[in-house]
């Protein structure tokens, strides 16, 4: 059916087992990172159809990549690619502070080309959904997103975007453009505050965001939960109150919450309300998907079992 299509770079992450200094680590979890296909893993996990497209290398890391996708419930395209598979390694220093390394500049998932976007398969889509983590990529990969994203507004595929800002990959200054342009055409975005401060001047980032153009904004906000104007209703929803583990991947849980839901014609406050249950219940398991709810998951969570 008319499920989500995502596109962008999946890695292999190994995330330390317990807390401490990387040389302190007795050993690691072997895991799956990449924003787009996290939301992927989320979409599926919650009963929805969701495909990930992205290049992965001849290494025994891409094969695992792609079957560990598929396991998942994610219909996966993995374009194969000379180079190597990308890799994170990723280390909880203390409660409160992660240290992640990327080794992934000129991998296979970076290479992504316009070549790659699947016209068909977007026209097909129900909702078409980018990052900018890959417009950080490489120029030819953020030619690939832009070109998805004009593919589906001309063919009337809704377009979701999570602006999803890394610091290591490029400046605030060289993301402002590209970040704003990305925003403007799309008509869901998701933000964290600090992201919108970077190209959106105004105090409130739910309204800067909006001017640009998307019909639903949703700026999410972590323990402090999420404020969204969606077809011009403002929405505010708390957070849930949950023992956090390991914040890595929430802001996906709470994307793909919230996509699950729209794909379905949940109303706005469901979407949200599910997105935030997702966000929580991510943050309570240790990995980068690992922690991504199904739907049963979520019953838990409000039934409280959580706690026991
Ligand atoms: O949202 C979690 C992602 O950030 C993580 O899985 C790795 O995609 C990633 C990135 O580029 O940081």
């Amino acid at each position: 059916g008319p499920g989500i299509l995502t596109l962008g770079e999946a890695m292999g992450i190994f995330v330390a087992d317990g807390i401490g200094t990387l040389e302190s680590a007795r050993g690691f979890t072997l895991g799956v990172a990449g924003a787009e296909s996290n939301v992927a893993v989320g979409v599926a996990r919650l009963g929805g159809a969701a495909t990930w497209l992205g290049r992965i290398g001849p290494d025994a890391m891409g094969a695992l990549i792609a079957s560990r996708l598929r396991s998942f419930g994610v219909r996966t395209i993995a374009i194969p690619d000379d180079a190597f598979t990308g890799l994170m390694i990723r280390f909880q220093r203390s409660g409160q502070f992660i240290h992640a390394d990327y080794h992934r500049s000129g991998s296979a998932g970076s290479r992504l080309t316009v070549a790659d976007v699947p016209v068909a398969e977007i026209e097909a889509a129900g909702i078409v959904h980018v990052t900018g983590i890959t417009t950080a990529l490489s120029d030819t990969a953020r030619a690939a997103v832009f070109h998805a994203v004009e593919t589906a507004r001309s063919a009337g595929v809704p377009v979701s975007v999570d602006v999803n800002y890394r610091s290591k990959l490029w400046s605030r200054f060289d993301a402002a453009p590209v970040l704003r342009d990305l925003v403007s055409r799309a008509d869901v975005v998701f933000a964290g505050p600090d992201e919108a401060a970077i190209f959106v001047d105004s105090p409130d980032p739910v309204e800067g965001l909006a001017k640009l153009g998307p019909s639903e904004v949703v700026v999410k906000d972590g323990a402090r939960g999420c404020v969204a104007l969606i077809d011009g209703v403002r929405h505010e929803v708390p957070a849930l109150p949950v023992t956090a583990v390991d914040p890595v991947g929430a802001g996906d849980a709470f994307v793909a919450g919230y996509l699950a839901d729209r794909q379905t014609g949940a109303a706005a406050l469901e979407r949200l309300r599910t997105a935030i249950a997702a966000g929580a219940f991510a943050v309570t398991v240790p990995g980068d998907c690992e922690g991504l709810p199904t739907r049963a998951d979520l019953a838990a969570l409000s039934g409280g079992d959580i706690n026991r």
